[in-house]
């Protein structure tokens, strides 16, 4: 299959023509969406262990019955496990972000995830919480007109939250 560029030059020669401003204008919003793709995923990656941990204390601030005796995130080991599991989350949030697609989050993170939580006690409810508190920190950090200009992003971050309520929704 040939990619937007590709197809746009084949339609023009197949009239003998140059390429038309309605196609070098559609081109450039290629372009710009998929710039605006790039700066989010970077701004969520360059930021994702603050995200994670910013998540995580304000869910154990929450449920502190999560890091009491008997707690699922209770000793060192279970709570370094849920650190690592919302930032194995938040990196498939980030490539299907880039991805522009739902399927490799789905596929390689979300597939069977409810069960294994289900067998290991670990309460499913409380990681979608964790969860939609990434999300509140990844959009707003998309958001943040810090260093550019601000342009409209809210189709890309109501793709962006997408990922994180499937994810959640998955879980809970
Ligand atoms: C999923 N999480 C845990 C395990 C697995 C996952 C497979 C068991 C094996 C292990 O401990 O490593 N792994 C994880 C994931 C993928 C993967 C998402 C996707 C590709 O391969 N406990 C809480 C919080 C929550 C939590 C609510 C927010 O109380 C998580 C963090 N996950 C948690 C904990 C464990 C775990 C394992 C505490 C350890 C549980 C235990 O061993 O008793």
């Amino acid at each position: 299959t040939l990619d937007v560029f590709s197809k746009v030059v084949s339609q023009a020669d197949s009239r003998g023509e140059f390429l038309s401003t309605e196609q070098l204008d559609a081109l450039t919003a290629v372009i710009s969406a998929g710039n605006k793709r790039l700066d989010a995923v970077n701004r969520i990656t360059s930021n994702a262990s603050a995200i994670v941990t910013n998540a995580a204390r304000s869910l154990f601030e929450d449920e502190p019955g999560l890091i009491a005796p008997g707690g699922n995130a209770y000793t060192n080991r279970r709570m370094a496990a849920c650190l690592r599991d919302m930032e194995i989350i938040l990196r498939y949030v980030t490539y299907a972000a880039l991805a522009g697609d739902a399927s490799v989050l789905d596929d390689r993170c979300l597939n069977g995830l409810r069960e294994t939580y289900q067998a290991l006690g670990t309460p499913g409810a409380s990681v979608g919480k964790g969860i939609g508190k990434m999300k509140d920190a990844a959009i707003s950090i998309i958001n943040d007109p810090n260093g550019i200009t601000k342009g409209d992003c809210s189709l890309l971050v109501s793709e962006v939250a997408s990922y994180f309520d499937r994810a959640a929704a998955a879980v809970s």
